[in-house]
């Protein structure tokens, strides 16, 4: 057995899966217990995909009642890239998407990676494998089997490599010993992430409360960003990395062996504010995103976040095109962003489109503009 596993291990690291482990379909009891009470404060915001199913989530038996093992498996995104800045200019992109998507891109590795071990155990197996969208704890999981340990930043941390990994699994009827145990690290008095978030979004160690999250604002949630967390965006236009950025942690880290997840395969680490802007169709939207980690808020919420972080920058040059947004973009949640950020950019040029948007057919629109006439947003 332990000559099965070597060699299923050898066969992920050439496809690539730098870190691999194995353990039980068992379930995560401590882990159900945290997850019932992050959901039951609130910290899931508005993902319904947190909100259903919730008894699958620490049992993975459940989720596919056939599976005896879990390998699961860390890849490293991890790409260097010239110090970002904005230039009055740039928005910044989280580095998890600065390539092609990471769903696409892992899917068929997994499945590469399921065939060979069919072929290594000389029988057909049943599987399934995920990376990210699957209500499972991916982070418990691959901690009960010793890949690293949770970070007060609620990430996985890899001694010796840090957090720049994405995590996968594949959940199999085959019956493999678990490598299950501790790592013995852990942050110990170290809580930079939690003193460096901008939107105080941990409410405590080891606990994320997603609706101040920067991450979730600019890529899960489907609504407006609340007035109050809108300077704490800073320059981030989708996702954020900062509680990353400043851990001790991630000094160790090497660059990606994916050249799908470089940034020359995606959008890259940044992306110039106007030309976000005028994008006015969701279909030329879709053409310039196609493939990429971006197109998950769609148009609207990433020309939401652009308008913000156009006015925490102060890209003056970007005026023009909010106010073309005002006048004339479909979307309600663009017009009232962007209304809201040309009146802090420029709000000479701003007075007389909050006088015609008090008019606006959308509730949303017109609420904006009142607060902004009474100074209030
Ligand atoms: C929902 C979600 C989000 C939400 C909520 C994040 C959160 N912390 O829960 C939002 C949109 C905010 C988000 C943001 C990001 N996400 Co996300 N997200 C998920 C998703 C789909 C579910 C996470 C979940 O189950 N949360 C529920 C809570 C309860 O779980 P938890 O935070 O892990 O909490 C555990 C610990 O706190 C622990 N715990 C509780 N108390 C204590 C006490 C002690 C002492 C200890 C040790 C532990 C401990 O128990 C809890 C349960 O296991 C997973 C994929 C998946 N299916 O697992 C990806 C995932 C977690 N995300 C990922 C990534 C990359 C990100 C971002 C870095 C993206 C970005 N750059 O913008 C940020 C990171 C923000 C952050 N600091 O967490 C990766 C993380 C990889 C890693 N190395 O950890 C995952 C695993 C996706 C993947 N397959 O790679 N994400
Ligand atoms: S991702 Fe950004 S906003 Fe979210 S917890 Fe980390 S530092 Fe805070
Ligand atoms: S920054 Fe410090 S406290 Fe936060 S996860 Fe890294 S080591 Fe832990």
């Amino acid at each position: 057995m332990s000559s099965l596993i070597a060699q299923i291990k050898g066969e992920a690291r050439a496809l690539g899966f730098e870190i691999v482990g194995i353990t039980s379909a068992d379930m995560l009891a401590r882990d159900d217990e945290a997850f019932r009470q992050w959901r039951e404060a609130g910290f899931a915001a508005d993902m319904d995909y947190m909100q259903r199913r919730t008894h699958l989530h620490a049992r993975p038996a459940a989720l596919v009642p056939s599976s005896l093992s879990i390998i699961t498996l860390a890849i490293n995104y991890y790409a260097t890239a010239p110090e970002f800045s904005h230039e009055n200019r740039y928005g910044r992109i989280a580095r998890y998407a600065w390539g092609r998507d990471y769903h696409l891109v892992v899917r068929p590795r997994l499945e590469r990676l399921a065939a060979r071990i069919e072929k290594l155990a000389g029988r057909r197996l049943h599987h399934r494998s995920f990376v990210d969208a699957v209500p499972l704890l991916e982070r418990a999981l691959a901690a009960r089997a010793g890949l690293g340990f949770f970070g007060k930043n609620t990430n996985l941390l890899l001694p010796q490599r840090g957090s720049w990994f994405f995590l996968s699994e594949i959940l199999i009827d085959l019956e493999l010993p678990a490598e299950d145990r501790q790592v013995k690290i852990s942050c110990g008095t170290c809580n930079r992430c939690l003193d460096a978030c901008p939107t105080n979004a941990f409410a405590a160690p080891y606990s994320l409360d997603s609706r101040r999250c920067i991450s979730y604002l600019t890529i899960e949630n489907r609504g407006a960003i609340p007035r109050e967390l809108r300077r704490g965006l800073g320059e981030w236009i989708f996702g954020c990395d900062i509680c990353q950025t400043v851990c001790p942690f991630n000094r160790f880290s090497s660059d990606t062996l994916w050249p799908e997840l470089r940034p020359e395969a995606g959008v890259g680490e940044r992306l110039d504010l106007v030309e976000l802007l005028s994008i006015a169709t969701d279909q030329e939207f879709r053409a310039r995103f196609r493939g990429t980690p971006l197109t998950r808020p769609k148009r609207r919420g990433l020309l939401r976040n652009a308008a913000i972080v156009a006015a925490n920058i102060e890209a003056a040059t970007a005026a023009p095109a909010l106010a073309e947004r005002i006048s004339h973009d479909p979307e309600p949640l663009i017009r009232s962003h962007a209304l809201w950020a040309l009146a802090q950019l420029d709000p000479q040029k701003a007075a007389r489109l909050i006088e015609k948007s008090l008019l606006d057919c959308d509730p949303q629109v017109r609420e904006e503009a009142f607060l902004l006439t009474i100074g209030e947003a």
